[in-house]
């Protein structure tokens, strides 16, 4: 069924930007948050509605009559406790608390495949294998993933939480011939994400059809996702961009991201 009011957060990051424009077709309304105003032009069924996550009573006015959320908002890559904590931890407490007191339906949570970082590359995972974290940001993450069953079992509200690879236009390294997910499939994913009966709460890997990779396919059945790309014809372009033989970020899966941390105080 077609959404009613979709919000996007985090819609001026570089996921949001690529999803924005297909995501309008799916929805009668969008509603694009991001920090700052959302630049250029605005679609005829768009809404620009600036919020910091960290604001708590910002965030519960913004989700006032919305049906469905994308939520990208949040702290991107491996950084300090603090530095995380604002928009990963209390962002997405106050994002589910609203959609909670709005009935808000469902969310689409976007996870990241570094709560599984710390397994050795090659390991085949489940997305009900224990998690591994591979630094603050991961935990930050596997936290938002705990919110979401919370508020699914306790209160209702569905979520699907995609624990997305590397979308990037095109694969940037070995790693990625595992990990990398299409723009195009990730649209294809979060559609089937909002648009798909009753999913509870549902925690699946967001990667492309790669011969390479690592993640197991549970999940995208019931939700209809079938991956349209491959990392593979990107091999021999990224031959030679790989990490140090022997490194954690050559060895586990979560690559760059262990060459991050530990970080003291701010
Ligand atoms: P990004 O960093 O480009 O975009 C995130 C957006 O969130 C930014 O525009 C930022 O301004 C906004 N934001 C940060 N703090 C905020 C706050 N306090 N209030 C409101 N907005 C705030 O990240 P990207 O690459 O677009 O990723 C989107 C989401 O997907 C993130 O949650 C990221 O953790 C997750 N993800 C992305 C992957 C990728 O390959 N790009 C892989 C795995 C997960
Ligand atoms: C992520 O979670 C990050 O947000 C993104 O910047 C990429 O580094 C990605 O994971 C990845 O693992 O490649």
């Amino acid at each position: 069924p077609r959404v009613d009011t979709l919000l996007l957060t985090g819609a001026a990051g570089t996921v949001g930007r690529m999803l924005r424009g297909p995501l309008g077709s799916l929805c009668r309304r969008l509603i694009l948050s991001d920090l700052k105003a959302t630049a250029g032009p605005l679609a005829a069924n768009e809404e620009d509605r600036p919020c910091d996550l960290t604001d708590r009573s910002a965030v519960q006015r913004l989700l006032e009559g919305v049906d469905a959320v994308v939520h990208l908002g949040a702290y991107s890559v491996e950084a300090p406790f603090e530095q995380l904590a604002r928009a990963n931890l209390d962002g997405v407490f106050h994002l589910y608390e609203a959609a909670r007191l709005a009935g808000t339906r469902r969310v689409v949570f976007a996870s990241s495949n570094h709560v599984t970082g710390c397994y050795p590359q090659g390991q085949w995972l489940e997305p009900t294998d224990p998690a591994r974290p591979d630094g603050y940001y991961g935990v930050t993450k596997l936290f938002g993933e705990g919110m979401a069953q919370l508020y699914w079992y306790r209160y209702g509200v569905e979520s699907v939480c995609l624990r997305i690879g590397t979308c990037t236009p095109e694969p940037p390294d070995r790693r990625a011939l595992s990990t990398w997910i299409s723009p195009r499939d990730l649209f294809s994913l979060v559609a089937a994400s909002l648009k798909t009966p009753e999913v509870g709460c549902l925690i699946t890997y967001a990667v492309s059809d790669n011969p390479a990779r690592w993640w197991s396919d549970s999940g995208w059945a019931q939700l209809g996702y079938q991956p349209q790309d491959s990392a593979e014809p990107w091999r021999d372009q990224v031959g030679d961009r790989v990490f140090p033989e022997g490194s954690p970020m050559a060895r586990l899966q979560g690559g760059s991201f262990l060459g991050m941390g530990p970080f003291g105080a701010p």
